[in-house]
């Protein structure tokens, strides 16, 4: 195992990183900008240093510097947390040649599931259902008609660079395809620089149901079981749980036995997730492949006992996975929301210090927090600045106690999104489990 690595994150997830490394002895690098100098993750770490300024293409993107640090610094390897660098396979093959281990998946790896097109393409070829549609590059908008007519409407044109819903337009008809494909592809050049397109079925509104999997580096793997993540607000989820209240045992399982697939064709290693998007019918279709840990981790930790970090480590420093599939249990069910600094009714970003911050405590109660009692909750970054999952026996037990401690959880000075979580928690068709990607649109924000 490791012994010191660099943790090239902040917030929640730096502070959850180095929990694990304290609990397994691994000295800890942080990283931290000029806004996040007085940051909890930086008073975590046992040594940090500040790569840049405040805005995150002078600090937590700043390749060259963080590589400088790590060096300094002599780390084995660097964990990547979610988003910044983690799926950027320049940093990943960058560590690479400077003979630092980068915890996840391979430069060529992240650079293939990183293109839709690609990922569609090699899921399609070992047997994995992809959405129906086409795994190249279309040509022009007379292309795109062309095959729309014959999957059929109402489709989706799609950004093969794309993620967070842009670059991506429904269209139920060839007027509406015409209309929108020009504007469209522009978006994803000015966001991706890249404005590759394709095009799939539309799926009306379905679920979105993602599978944790492990892979180590000799082609050993295990699924985690699952997560439903439909209900979220403009890409942005709000929360998750695990096990999915919608899929049955053999969609479960189906789904399981074909991520390892998935993971073992194309030589994973590292935790990952499988997306997929699951219709009324129960057909679920691949929708991308994610090859980080995912901000939604802790349920699946919570239903299964099993640290998915430890696990990353494990993978990353040579080990073998020890887990068999046969042992990994499925335990209760746990409930993940995401607390934002974010006007509750306008959804604008609410920067500010806090003044009080009490989580409440007990048996079944996980915090994840990006903030003290003080903190200055930056413009510059992500305005997530808590989780709290609960784990409960059942389904209802769970939500019922979230909605207990969401009653009793204080965080002032800032605007949070907690009315609006209160809200999705005691609405009927989410205690019903009845929750698409559309829910939150069709039972919360009514227009
Ligand atoms: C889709 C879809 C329906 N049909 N593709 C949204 C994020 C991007 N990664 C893919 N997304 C979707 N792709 C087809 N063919 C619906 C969505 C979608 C969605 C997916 C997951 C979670 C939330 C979503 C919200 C709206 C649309």
């Amino acid at each position: 195992m490791f012994k010191k690595i660099l943790i090239a994150n902040r917030g929640e997830i730096a502070a959850r990183i180095m929990r694990t490394c304290n609990a397994l002895d691994i000295h800890t690098v942080g990283v931290f900008s000029e806004a996040d100098k007085e940051a909890p993750h930086v008073q975590l770490a046992d040594e940090a240093y500040c790569v840049g300024g405040s805005r995150v293409n002078e600090s937590y993107l700043n390749i060259d510097k963080i590589i400088e640090v790590a060096k300094e610094t002599k780390v084995e390897a660097i964990h990547p947390g979610y988003g910044l660098l983690s799926e950027n396979p320049k940093f990943a093959r960058r560590c690479e040649d400077e003979g630092i281990i980068f915890i996840g998946p391979s430069a060529d790896v992240i650079a293939q599931m990183g293109s839709k097109i690609e990922s569609r393409k090699v899921m399609k070829e070992i047997g994995v259902p992809v959405v129906p549609g086409i795994a190249h590059p279309l040509k022009d908008e007379n292309e795109a008609a062309e095959i729309a007519n014959s999957i059929g409407y109402p489709v989706m044109i799609k950004a093969s660079s794309g993620g967070g819903g842009i670059g991506m337009k429904a269209v139920y008809n060839q007027e509406e395809l015409l209309k929108y494909y020009a504007g469209n592809q522009k978006r994803a050049t000015d966001f991706f620089g890249d404005g590759t397109m394709y095009i799939e079925k539309y799926i009306e509104e379905p679920h979105h149901i993602e599978i944790q999997i492990l892979a180590d580096k000799y082609g050993n793997s295990v699924y985690l079981w699952d997560r439903e993540c439909s209900i979220q607000r403009r890409h942005q989820k709000v929360l998750e749980e695990a096990p999915s209240p919608f899929i049955d045992e053999k969609t479960r399982q189906k789904m399981g036995e074909l991520s390892i697939l998935a993971a073992q064709s194309i030589g994973y290693s590292n935790a990952g997730t499988i997306e997929f998007l699951v219709d009324a019918d129960q057909n679920f279709y691949f929708l991308e492949m994610n090859t980080r840990l995912q901000v939604e981790h802790p349920v699946t930790e919570e239903i299964t006992g099993i640290d998915l970090v430890e696990q990353q480590l494990l993978i990353a420093s040579g080990e073998r996975l020890t887990i068999k599939q046969a042992d990994i249990k499925r335990e209760g069910h746990a409930i993940e929301v995401r607390i934002y600094a974010e006007d509750p009714e306008t959804f604008f970003p609410s920067p500010g210090r806090i003044t009080k911050l009490y989580t409440p405590t007990g048996k079944g109660i996980r915090h994840e927090l990006a903030i003290s009692d003080s903190s200055v909750v930056s413009p510059f970054y992500d305005p997530m600045v808590a989780k709290l999952i609960i784990k409960g026996e059942t389904r209802m037990k769970a939500i019922n106690h979230l909605q207990e401690v969401l009653d009793a959880y204080e965080l002032q000075g800032i605007k949070t999104n907690i009315p609006f979580l209160k809200k999705i928690v005691s609405h009927q068709a989410f205690r019903e489990g009845d929750t698409t990607t559309s829910f939150i649109e069709k039972n919360i924000i009514k227009k």
